[in-house]
């Protein structure tokens, strides 16, 4: 297929609950899409870079700046028939894999339009429904976070993940385990400790939590295989994981017990397959990460978490759970038992809304072969 087009759009999408993390306060979500065009076919593809460099290094500027400059003028006019063969022309560009992922969603989306197959078959998922779990976002109190964690599982949600930060952790999590004895919970600390706090974060070890994510550096995997050896609870890597490789060397130092796949985190939904196969041979269980998507990015993320690795519910819940209004539809819904469907047409199986896009855009581009 050749690269005729490609537009870029940097959006702002205001969020119906801001999201609070170990690293911030989100209010607004800001992403770049992109739009590629060949042959009659279009693909959509979302890149997951945040605003400013508290998850990763890369933005949405850095991603708008690699894109422009580097990536797509190496691509424009090109013929690519598998992702193996862009990844390849690609090979030359260093990290931004939240930039290169984008580019190559939008292809798969192409791709497996113009084959009349759902993005999910595309990639040998083979699940109708995938389990679905919400990320919670720090709380100001216990209470208030027991109250949300009640809402969603009535809703049905399989597990819950509550954020947690030094000061907004054991209390808030006894809490919320006092009132669900039954419930699947697990905590997610973006990197906000340090070793130094491992018999506290032993403390959680009484919870009877499903894992405990990224409680370490951002970058780290030497001190997570020291803490993994120091607590009960299975440590599960986000942030660390950017390659195949770095999950293998994870998991030869035994850093975690659980790996969090991203696409967009790992340089797209080739890379994130491979990482789903490494584990998947060695019986380490994984699931798919979210990182407020819009429902393009949510559908590739359903696609990518209905491979049969995918064991765990993932973070990725209704599409009404985050923005008043999404870019593309159908919405994702969740079931009372707690699971998405896998859309069966063609490609990611949502549509964007023109109008919609038009005025929640604030900067667009657009690159001709
Ligand atoms: O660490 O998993 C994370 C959102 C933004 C950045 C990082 C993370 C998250 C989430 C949200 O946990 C998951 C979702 O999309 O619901
Ligand atoms: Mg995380």
């Amino acid at each position: 297929m050749r690269f005729e087009r490609v537009e870029l759009r940097l959006i702002a999408l205001p969020l119906l609950h801001p999201f609070e993390t170990s690293f911030g306060i989100e209010a607004e979500k800001h992403c770049v899409l992109v739009r590629l065009d060949c042959e009659g076919v279009t693909g959509w593809g979302e890149c997951v870079a945040m605003n400013g460099p508290w998850y990763s290094e890369e933005t949405t500027g850095t991603a708008w700046h690699i894109l422009t400059e580097f990536i797509l003028p190496h691509v424009l006019g090109r013929d690519f028939d598998s992702a193996q063969e862009l990844q390849g022309r690609l090979a030359r560009v260093r990290g931004n894999k939240m930039a290169r992922a984008a580019l190559e969603g939008a292809f798969l989306d192409a791709l497996a339009r113009s084959r009349d197959r759902s993005l999910a078959h595309f990639l040998g998922g083979e699940r109708t429904e995938i389990e679905s779990g919400v990320s919670i976002g720090i709380q100001s109190s216990p209470e208030a976070l027991v109250a949300i964690v009640e809402r969603e599982l009535a809703t049905g949600y399989r597990r819950a993940k509550l954020k947690i930060k030094p000061g907004s952790d054991i209390e808030f999590v006894r809490a919320v385990r006092l009132a669900f004895p039954e419930a699947q919970l697990m905590v997610d600390a973006n990197s906000a400790y340090t070793l130094e706090d491992a018999e506290h974060l032993r403390s959680l070890d009484v919870f009877g939590l499903t894992m405990i994510e990224q409680p370490l550096g951002h970058d780290d995997i030497v001190d997570h295989a020291t803490l993994s050896a120091r607590v009960q609870t299975p440590i599960c890597l986000d942030e660390s994981i950017h390659s195949a490789q770095d999950a293998r060397h994870a998991l030869e130092l035994a850093s975690c017990r659980i790996i969090n796949i991203k696409a967009g985190r790992v340089g797209g939904l080739t890379e994130a397959i491979r990482i789903h196969d490494i584990c998947r041979n060695r019986g380490v269980p994984v699931w798919c990460g979210g990182m407020l998507e819009t429902n393009i990015g949510r559908a590739h993320n359903v696609a990518l978490a209905s491979l049969p690795g995918f064991t765990l519910p993932g973070d990725i819940s209704a599409s009404e759970r985050y923005f008043v209004e999404d870019i593309a539809y159908p919405n994702f819904r969740v079931s009372s038992h707690g699971t998405l469907a896998v859309p069966t047409t063609p490609g990611t199986g949502v549509e964007v809304d023109e109008q919609r896009l038009e005025r929640v855009t604030l900067r667009r581009t657009e690159l001709v072969a």
